[in-house]
């Protein structure tokens, strides 16, 4: 059996997983799971996911969900010899610092900003949340003032899961060059990459939804 992954496409955490698979070359059944249909709380999803959340990886009967998890198991298990996760402590300590900044409070500013949007049939984003969602910017500059990388000089699936949900919060709060210069280089390098590539199907997707519920705000 193969490693079948529950997703909606447009979701950055699904699309962090995505990218992180494609970086370690392992190759995933992807499972989209119909949104529109509200299946993620049916009765056979619940079983693999009670949090009802989109990603969910079944790797052979072993169900792992929460996309930053997910993101640590397959470099773990698959990435030996990869650099994307680290075997010294303290370096991993600073990644999983980095996928918890990213999971309690980078996609929880967004999706402050947006799922009222998607959810609330909102037809404007609350200016107090973007200025939230702001301070992101300004955390990630400071870190990025110092190192290389979000955790780091080496380059890890911490960037790729704040790189995920920046390339959403970009489309609505674009990073400022002037205010931010070594983040807004860290997002263009990353945005020029290969990874950023086997991620546009679900980036476009979001790209579309919003410019349907905003119009031409979104380019
Ligand atoms: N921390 C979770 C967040 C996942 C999440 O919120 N996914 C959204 C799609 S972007 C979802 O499935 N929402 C449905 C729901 O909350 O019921 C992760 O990183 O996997």
């Amino acid at each position: 059996m193969g490693k079948k992954l529950y997703i909606v496409w447009g979701s950055p955490p699904v699309n962090a997983v995505i990218m992180t698979a494609k970086a370690l070359n392992v190759e995933l059944e992807l499972h989209e799971v119909d949104f529109a249909n509200k299946e993620y709380l049916s009765h056979w999803y619940l079983k693999i996911n009670p949090s009802h959340t989109v990603p969910a990886l079944d790797d052979d009967g072993f169900i792992l969900w929460d996309s930053h998890a997910i993101l640590v198991y397959l470099a773990e298990t698959y990435g030996k010899g990869s650099t994307l996760f680290s075997t010294e402590p303290k370096e991993r300590y600073k990644i999983l610092q980095m996928l918890n900044f990213d999971c309690g409070i980078v996609t929880k500013k967004m999706a402050n900003c947006i799922w009222p949007l998607f959810y609330e049939d909102q037809t404007s984003i609350d200016p107090k949340q973007l200025e939230y969602l702001k301070d992101v910017h300004v955390v990630l500059e400071r870190i990025l003032k110092t190192t290389k990388y979000v955790a780091g000089e080496r380059f890890t699936i911490a960037d790729i899961s704040i790189f995920s949900s920046l390339t959403i919060a970009d489309m609505i709060l674009p990073i400022q060059e002037d205010e931010c210069p070594n983040l807004k280089k860290w997002f263009l390098d990353y945005k020029n990459s290969d990874l950023y590539k086997a991620g546009e199907k679900s980036i476009e997707t979001t790209r579309l939804g919003l410019k349907f519920k905003l119009g031409n705000v979104i380019e």
